[in-house]
């Protein structure tokens, strides 16, 4: 290991040679290396936790490959009314009381129309009173949409570039790569914090899976937080029958993640329900310290509420307390 790979990365210096060969390293040196990192930045025995709410399902007219919300897939959820505000905010209470820390609201859209967006500026003003982190999913945004979400209250916008430039256009192709860099600029540029990541296990290789980290590591600032999915194999969807990721290369992305952005919050994110307590216990050694909280995702399962309860209770690990 040389005097580069030990070095806190500086945002727009990681190459992929350097990303593939921390991908590459023995998987005791790269979990300790990503574990004492991981310690110079955070209390290891502490979580941040997320609940997720879908508040638009379905009916989505993207052709995102691994998505069960896509219109465009045979048997692809139909589509459903948003949610009443009353709904969201009880969900975002029962959340609190749960013990999250935020909360982010998804929608199955390409970008919010801007009378969709009224109703999520309600949604988010009101989530933000009852003292959570907000954070929304919406799709691509037009230029003024992240200045009212911010003005509404929102912290964080999540938009993920899910895997790598070069794997992109066999996952998606009714938006490309840039466009997903252009809402991520206007999210930056009206001050909210951004939460950006991927996917792994939908067939890329690991030089992709270097491709993506140095995607997501070479963002000047590096985003505040970054989701780390594992794919869901959703029946249905183009991805259904891809092959299962070896865990340790899951294990190996978060730790590399955690090693290239030392300062954020790495999220153990979808993917878990087929993951045990003992995989899940490596990712936080690997440096995962954030996941999402709650019986649900957006539409596929998550373990339940008592179940990760038990499992940090298990680790001695706690939850974040509240910085909104
Ligand atoms: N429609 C908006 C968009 O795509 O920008 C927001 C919601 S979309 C469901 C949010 C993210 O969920 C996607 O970018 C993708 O990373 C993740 N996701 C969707 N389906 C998934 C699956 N089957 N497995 C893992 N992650 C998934
Ligand atoms: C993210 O990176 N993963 C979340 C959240 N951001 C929006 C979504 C995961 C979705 C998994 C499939 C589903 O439940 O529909
Ligand atoms: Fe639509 Fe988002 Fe699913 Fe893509 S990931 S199909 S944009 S809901």
């Amino acid at each position: 290991m040389n005097d580069r790979m030990q070095a806190p990365a500086n945002a727009g210096q990681w190459t992929l040679a350097e990303i593939e060969a921390l991908l590459g390293l023995p998987f005791m040196d790269l979990v300790w290396r990503a574990q004492s990192v991981h310690r110079q930045h955070f209390d290891p025995n502490r979580v941040q936790l997320s609940t997720l709410l879908s508040i638009k399902t379905g009916g989505c007219p993207e052709d995102c490959g691994y998505c069960p919300q896509s219109a465009r897939h045979e048997g692809g959820m139909a589509g459903e009314d948003m949610l009443a505000l009353d709904d969201v905010l009880a969900a975002a209470r029962q959340a609190r009381a749960a013990g999250a820390t935020r909360f982010c609201m998804g929608a199955a859209w390409r970008s919010p129309k801007d009378r969709d967006l009224d109703a999520v500026l309600d949604m988010v003003r009101e989530v933000k009173a009852m003292g959570l982190e907000t954070c929304a999913t919406l799709g691509m945004l037009k230029d003024g949409q992240a200045e009212r979400l911010r003005d509404a209250g929102l912290d964080f916008y999540n938009h993920n570039l899910d895997t790598a430039p070069e794997f992109y256009g066999e996952i998606i192709t009714t938006r490309d790569y840039q466009d997903r860099l252009d809402t991520l600029d206007r999210v930056r540029d009206a001050g909210l914090s951004v939460c950006c990541g991927g996917i792994v296990g939908m067939g890329e290789s690991r030089a992709q899976r270097a491709g993506l980290l140095a995607q997501l590591a070479n963002q000047d600032p590096q985003p505040e937080s970054v989701p780390i999915n594992m794919l869901v194999r959703v029946e249905g969807t183009p991805l259904a029958e891809t092959e299962a990721l070896d865990p340790f290369e899951f294990v190996r992305t978060i730790a590399v993640a955690r090693i290239l952005m030392p300062g954020s919050h790495v999220r153990l994110s979808a993917g878990r329900t087929a993951m045990d307590e003992a995989l899940q216990a490596l990712c936080f050694m690997a440096g995962a310290n954030s996941i999402f909280y709650g019986d649900k995702l957006l539409t596929t399962g998550n373990p339940e509420v008592e179940r990760d309860q038990l499992l940090l209770a298990r680790l001695g690990m706690s939850a974040e307390s509240c910085q909104a």
